[in-house]
């Protein structure tokens, strides 16, 4: 006659213990904070006025939909070449104006395809930007440059997210089991 209640009271302490565990990891976990340390990066460029037009991290890439990906404050170092041996100039489209504005950034022009022209730009500007050719314009050759913040969306955040969502889950039903535990207790004559 005893035994149910000492069933029932297992089940909900067995479940105390289970909505504990992922709390208490989550607490003893280091916070962690990303990869937020700025690194230096070194990109290849191969622009090109036509046949094919764009940009491009080799000759055999050149196109308009190159997307460079780096970190807040990240200071790049562009290795500048000329696929079809033309001048052209690298312009970070920071106000995506399409088109030479005040705040922009550009590199000096270059014209080898054999020698690189060395260009540094901090990416101190978190955002999606368009980079185009100075000389041809956007139309003829751009791409895009995406400086992400890494604290925002890393992989750490949304793990610790999870564990927590788990957590609330097993002792919303380790509450429900207490309460019907309870209600089997008073339901005995
Ligand atoms: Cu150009």
């Amino acid at each position: 006659m005893f035994s149910r209640l000492a069933k029932t009271s297992i089940l909900v302490v067995g479940l105390m213990i289970v909505a504990l565990a992922p709390a208490t990891l989550s607490a003893g976990a280091t916070p962690s904070p990303g990869p937020s340390a700025a690194s230096a990066r070194s990109i290849t460029l191969y622009g090109s006025y036509q046949n094919p037009a764009g940009w491009g991290w080799t000759p055999s890439n050149i196109s308009n939909g190159l997307t460079l990906t780096v970190n807040k404050d990240d200071v790049i170092t562009f290795h500048l070449y000329a696929n079809d041996s033309m001048d052209h100039q690298l312009l970070i489209d920071l106000d995506n104006s399409h088109s030479n504005t005040t705040g922009d950034a550009w590199s000096p022009m270059f014209r080898s395809n054999t020698t690189a022209k060395d260009w540094q730009y901090t990416a101190s500007t978190a955002g999606t930007f368009a980079f185009f050719c100075n000389v041809h314009g956007y139309a003829a050759q751009h791409g895009m440059l995406a400086v992400q913040t890494p604290s925002s969306g890393g992989g750490g955040t949304s793990m610790d997210m999870t564990t927590l969502a788990i957590g609330g889950i097993i002792i919303v039903v380790a509450i429900v089991a207490v309460v019907a535990a309870v209600l089997m207790r008073r339901k005995r004559p």
